[in-house]
């Protein structure tokens, strides 16, 4: 009877565990963060001697039968955006379309800020047309609207809608050494057409992610702190932030991600870290709510080697936790975006078991140059993801399969 039971847990494993097969390239020049919103695929492009620009790939379902043919528009090219780190577009937000945070520590390019893209009639025409919102002819400078405060030398990586307002990360080199600051940007409504920005606390400077942990109807932030090495939250208590840490030993926190990777109905913190040596990794906090907010660390990737050459070249970039195929869910995969490993690594549960936290790791694909920020959504709608990886340097987009 056991030895059936085995084997009827090995076919049940057979029938989950289908694969990830290249389904082909796109061709576009230095792709960096990409995403997926309504069957578009949106990528941010910079690079020290390269403008600045965010295009898009409309008819993303279409262009998969046939990607050799597809084209990418511009979306946003402005000399006010030099470096765009994440673009988001909004679910439903009838004035803004969606916001693209910018900026980065080389020179020239470290004037960043959070700027919304306007969703007025005029971009709405342009964007019928296939003008969108390219915002490089003085005429349609408004299509951007700046909300992030106008000094000098600060760039930011993410930003997210917060009650009335939006939630902002940013970092600044002071005399070579690194600072961080969490926003709160807001209007008054005295003045709809001003932006006022208030800052929470002193420390996240890159990525952060908004989650009601203990259910008091609250917001928690968890943020990353590359420069001070920790991974910290904000929690309101009596309207005033909270703020605590969670863990000092993480190493150069990077990104962060909050999902529930064992299906047993709670969530948990996929978070990164970005090294150039063996500390490079990939954790996995449980969150116990039982008496306040407690996190216990699992690793769950380790030693990434970095393969970039070059200064500041680290491992890796935001690992981003998935369910391979919705027809027949399990528990999710864990891409990790090498960056400096050059590869994207793929973490498969060894177990469905809760709190289980071991993974297999493949490599999804080695492109021998910094890895980007990927994007996965199933896109023809039969169930298995896409995923499309940025290979940065190589101007080029590998592109994923899930077969069952
Ligand atoms: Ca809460
Ligand atoms: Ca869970
Ligand atoms: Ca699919």
């Amino acid at each position: 009877m056991k030895k059936l039971l085995g084997i009827l847990l090995l076919l049940t494993v057979q029938v989950q565990a289908g694969t990830l097969q290249k389904v082909g390239e796109l061709k576009i020049i230095r792709p960096a963060f990409l995403s997926i919103h309504d069957d578009q695929l949106i990528v941010s492009q910079f690079g020290v001697f390269h403008k600045g620009q965010v295009s898009v790939l409309k008819g993303l379902k279409n262009n998969l039968e046939n990607l050799q043919a597809a084209e990418f528009k511009t979306l946003i090219k402005d000399r006010k955006i030099t470096w765009p780190n994440e673009v988001r577009f909004f679910e439903d937000n009838s004035k803004w379309a969606g916001v693209v945070s910018s900026g980065f520590l080389v020179p020239g390019k470290s004037n960043g800020g959070v700027f919304l893209l306007n969703n007025d009639a005029i971009s709405r025409f342009r964007s019928w047309f296939g003008v969108d919102l390219q915002v490089n002819v003085p005429f349609f400078r408004t299509a951007l609207t700046q909300i992030s405060p106008k000094d000098k030398g600060w760039w930011y990586h993410r930003t997210r809608q917060y009650k009335n307002g939006y939630i902002t990360a940013r970092a600044k080199l002071s005399w070579g050494k690194g600072e961080g600051e969490l926003l709160y940007l807001y209007r008054k409504d005295t003045n709809r057409y001003k932006w006022y920005a208030e800052k929470i606390v002193s420390g996240p400077d890159v990525h952060f992610e908004l989650h009601d942990f203990d259910n008091d109807g609250e917001q928690e932030i968890i943020c990353t702190e590359f420069f001070n090495k920790r991974l910290t939250m904000l929690k309101m208590v009596d309207g005033e932030w909270e703020y605590s840490v969670i863990d000092d030993t993480v190493g150069e926190a990077f990104d962060v991600q909050i999902a529930d990777l064992d299906q047993n109905g709670s969530v948990e913190l996929l978070v990164t870290n970005h090294e150039n040596d063996e500390k490079a990794a990939v954790f996995v906090y449980t969150v116990n709510t039982d008496s306040g907010i407690e996190f216990t660390r699992h690793t769950i990737l380790e030693g990434i080697v970095t393969k970039q050459g070059g200064i500041g070249s680290a491992s890796p970039g935001k690992a981003e936790a998935f369910v391979a195929d919705s027809s027949n869910p399990a528990k999710p995969w864990v891409l990790v975006n090498g960056d400096g490993s050059q590869k994207a690594h793929l973490l498969r549960p060894k177990s469905e078991e809760a709190n289980n936290w071991e993974y297999t790791e493949e490599i999804l694909i080695d492109t021998g140059c910094t890895v980007g920020q990927s994007a996965i959504a199933d896109i023809d709608g039969d169930g298995g993801v896409e995923i499309f990886v940025p290979a940065y340097d190589k101007d080029l987009i590998h592109v994923f399969s899930y077969i069952k």
